[in-house]
């Protein structure tokens, strides 16, 4: 059987998972799963690049010392919008900042005085945030100017680490779509974008097709892991790009919705869709693997859960899995609502103070226990999603019938239960690895094993389980939407 090496790293955590393929099948295997979280230092949010790829080198020592000798390549995938700069030597600059530095909104509503949010918009078809690669390099030259002079290059965070283990430098298309430099349809950077940020136009490294061969990993690198070279490849190394092409929707009436610390949910389109409606409803054009577009909205997902869980830890009363459900299970139901995209829940000190202040301006009972508040955030989540299937149905003018869940968040069994509830739609959830499966997939294809997105999505279903979830108290449901959308003023 052939193998690839998948490296899905997410911002809350890293693996590699080995994938195989007997021409029938695929196998999915997880080798090393790494915690990452952004590091909080002189008032920034920075990742710790230098651990993560330490871990990445560990994680294939561990694959080869298990006896994975004959690996065919390695495709990297990770979280949208960050990247690295380096020096004309080709070194590392600095430790590249995360996303969630509170400077970015600083930056953005600076930049947008040179260029409107309505303009921008309608050269790139990208809703306009603060998150989003063009804003961040405003910020840096407002902010950090001597970083900025001093780079010779930017490569976006799944190249940055390719070529810490090919030694080339280019920027795939996925993820490229997430700067907000792209012109709608385009695959090369928009140096009108640039200049009238007077950013400087030759910063990025040029673009690459998805399912392209960057290089081969370095001999270096083979010496200190003990490995034949293995090829790298540009897969679709934004992870929600990887996680739809993992998804098995089955018509043009299916949507995906790929789910962890963010939940991104939208429908696969041939071309961007550039209108008022998309723009005035918060909705973005990205690139997918197959060189065409989804059209979507990036939302709240586990960072509420996962924000608690830190103050939780830190108060000593920790949660696991099992416990949040139980504790779910036991507090009353439709108490209060928030809205999970509230920028105040964004980056905040403490979630918990910042949930519990929002229900209290709002009028509504204040979640105090731990169960109180993991009902108030799903049930607001998969409200939010309810709200965003009609939006979604406005756009496209269709009536959409399913919804697929992939990703680490399907692990929470109530969040998709509820998401059927909310939107009143089936929901099919798996695989659970999307990301790390669709990562694998854009290598079978490159490599020739499999012929198509096509194939790949219809060996998906044969391959990995899937969960199926049917709308409930659809009256009690509908009620709640009512009183989600007044609280929360949507
Ligand atoms: C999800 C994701 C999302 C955005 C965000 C920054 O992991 O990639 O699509 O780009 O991270």
């Amino acid at each position: 059987m052939k193998k690839v090496w998948a490296f899905d790293i997410g911002a809350s955590n890293g693996r590699l998972m080995l994938s195989s393929f007997d021409g029938h099948k695929l196998y999915l295997e997880e080798i090393y799963r790494f915690s990452n979280q952004p590091v909080h230092l002189t008032g920034h949010y920075y990742w710790n690049i230098l651990s993560i790829f330490t871990k990445m080198k560990k994680a294939m020592q561990m694959s080869v010392q298990q006896g994975h000798q004959q690996i065919e390549s390695m495709g990297i995938d990770t979280w949208g919008a960050d990247f690295g700069l380096l020096s004309d030597t080709g070194e590392l600059l600095a430790n590249p900042y995360s996303y969630r530095n509170p400077l970015n909104d600083r930056g953005m509503n600076e930049a947008l005085q040179h260029i409107s949010a309505k303009e921008l918009f309608d050269i790139t078809g990208v809703e306009t945030a603060a998150i989003n690669t063009v804003f961040q390099l405003y910020t840096l030259k407002k902010y950090n100017p001597a970083l900025l002079d001093n780079a010779d290059m930017l490569l976006l965070t799944p190249n940055l680490l390719a070529y810490l283990f090919c030694g080339e430098k280019q920027n795939e298309f996925t993820i490229s779509s997430t700067t907000q430099l792209l012109r709608a349809g385009e695959t090369s950077w928009n140096k009108q974008i640039l200049q009238r940020l007077s950013l400087p136009d030759d910063l990025l490294a040029p673009t690459t097709a998805s399912l392209t061969i960057a290089g081969q990993s370095l001999s270096v690198i083979n010496r200190e892991i003990g490995m034949s070279p293995v090829k790298v490849i540009n897969t679709a190394s934004h992870d929600t790009a990887s996680a739809i092409a993992a998804l098995p929707l089955e018509d043009q009436y299916s949507v995906f919705m790929s789910c962890g610390t963010w939940v991104l949910m939208g429908v696969p389109v041939e071309r961007p869709v550039i209108s008022e409606d998309v723009m005035e409803s918060g909705f973005t054009n990205e690139g997918t693997i197959d060189g065409k577009y989804r059209l979507q909205k990036n939302n709240m997902g586990m960072w509420l859960l996962q924000q608690c869980r830190v103050s939780w830890e830190r108060e000593g009363i920790a949660t696991d899995f099992n416990k949040e459900n139980q504790l779910f299970e036991e507090a009353p139901a439709f108490r209060s609502f928030i809205n999970p995209d509230d920028q105040r829940f964004f980056n905040p000190l403490n979630m918990m103070t910042e949930i519990q202040g929002y229900c209290k301006e709002t009028q509504q009972p204040v979640p105090a226990t731990q169960g109180e508040m993991i009902r108030c955030i799903l049930e607001s989540l998969a409200l939010k999603y309810g709200w965003l299937l009609h939006r979604l149905e406005k756009l496209t003018g269709k009536y959409l019938k399913r919804i697929h869940m992939g990703g680490g968040a399907i692990r929470n069994q109530t969040l998709c239960q509820l998401t059927a509830n909310a939107t009143g739609r089936e929901v099919v959830a798996g695989p659970i690895e999307a990301s790390a499966i669709g990562n694998a997939i854009g290598q079978w294809i490159a490599l020739g094993e499999v012929k198509d997105l096509k194939q790949a999505r219809q060996l998906v279903r044969e391959s990995f389980p899937l969960q199926y979830y049917q709308p409930q108290d659809q009256i009690k449901w509908q009620e709640a939407y009512q009183r989600f959308e007044r609280y929360t003023g949507l």
